[in-house]
C-alpha cells in the first residue's frame, strides 16, 4: 500500500540484536526519547539482523534495523543512518581493551600486547569484509596479520615470547568484536600462548574479567554504550584504554527508505 506509513509497512518493528549489547538498551532509549510506543523492538543477534536486513534489501522492502559502525554491512549495501536529533544514541566513542586486575602481574607479555593494541576502522574492515566474504574468522585474522606485519610488530616489538601459558578471551558475537577478537587471538598464538577464545554474552564478558575467570576482552565500547557494565565492576578491572577510535550507533535503513530520521517514525 503506497499511502501506508512507515510504520505500517514494516509492522512497527525495529530489527535488535542480542539482548545485552549497549545498542538495545540505546534503542530503548530512542523509543522513548522520540516517543515511539506503538514500536516493538526485536531482541535477536548480530546474525539474525544482518540476515533479515540481506532479505529485505535484495526485495527492495523496507526494514529497520539497529545499526554500528564499524561494520561490513555498510559497504556491502547502501545503507544510511537515521538522523537521532534528540542524539538517543549518544557521541562517537571508542572501543577500549580491558584486562583483569592482576594480568600485568600475571602474565606481562600479553598485557603488554594488549595495551599495545591499536587499529583502524579500515584495518577491522578489511578482516570484516573477509569474513562477510565467507572466509572463517581464524582465516580471515591470520590473513590480516600476515599482511600487516608491520603494524602488529609494533604492538608485539620488544615482547619476549611465552611457553604455552593459558590465556582466555571473552567477546561477543559481534561482527566487529569477532573480527578484532580473533585477530588479537592470532597475535597472542603467534607469541606462544595457548589462547582460548571465549564466546559469551555482553554481561558474562564483563564479569567474566571482573572475576578474573576471563583474562581480557577487547570490546568495551566507552564510554557510553557500556557504561552499566562498566560502573557495576568498576575497579575490578583494568582500562587499558582505545584500541580503535570513530565508533557509531544507530537506527540503520536502506537508502532507498524515503525517511531521513527517526523522528519520521513517529507518523
Ligand atoms: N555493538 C555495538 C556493541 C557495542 C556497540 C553491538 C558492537 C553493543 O551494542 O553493546
Amino acid at each position: 500500500n503506497e499511502n501506508a506509513t512507515i510504520g505500517e509497512k514494516v509492522d512497527y518493528e525495529i530489527i535488535g540484536i542480542d539482548p545485552g549489547a549497549g545498542l538495545m538498551k540505546a534503542t530503548n532509549q530512542a523509543i522513548s526519547d522520540y516517543e515511539l510506543s506503538d514500536w516493538t523492538l526485536v531482541e535477536g543477534s548480530s546474525a539474525a539482523m544482518t540476515a533479515a536486513l540481506k532479505k529485505a534489501y535484495d526485495k527492495e522492502e523496507p526494514i529497520i534495523v539497529t545499526g554500528w559502525t564499524p561494520h561490513w554491512m555498510f559497504a556491502a549495501y547502501d545503507l544510511k543512518y537515521l538522523e537521532d536529533p534528540k542524539g538517543s544514541f549518544g557521541e562517537d566513542e571508542n572501543i577500549h581493551s580491558i584486562a583483569r586486575n592482576g594480568l600485568k602481574e600475571d602474565m606481562p607479555e600479553a598485557y603488554e600486547v594488549l595495551d599495545n593494541f591499536h587499529w583502524t576502522t579500515e584495518d577491522m574492515g578489511v578482516v570484516m569484509m573477509d569474513i562477510y566474504e565467507g572466509e572463517s574468522p581464524e582465516k580471515a585474522a591470520e590473513s590480516w596479520v600476515k599482511d600487516n606485519a608491520d603494524k602488529v610488530s609494533e604492538w608485539t616489538d620488544g615482547i619476549n615470547s611465552v611457553d604455552g601459558d593459558k590465556f582466555k578471551i571473552g567477546y561477543v558475537a559481534w561482527d566487529s568484536e569477532i573480527a578484532s577478537t580473533n585477530v588479537i587471538g592470532k597475535v597472542l598464538t603467534d607469541l606462544g600462548y595457548d589462547v582460548t577464545l571465549s564466546q559469551v554474552e555482553a554481561g558474562p564478558m564483563w564479569t567474566g574479567v571482573a572475576d578474573g575467570s576471563l583474562d581480557a576482552h577487547i570490546a568495551g565500547w566507552l564510554p557510553i554504550t557500556h557504561e552499566d557494565y562498566a560502573s557495576k565492576y568498576e575497579g575490578q578491572f583494568e582500562d587499558l584504554g582505545a584500541n580503535l577510535e570513530g565508533t557509531k550507533l544507530g537506527l540503520v535503513v536502506p537508502s532507498y527508505m524515503d525517511i531521513d530520521s527517526i523522528e519520521d517514525l513517529k507518523e
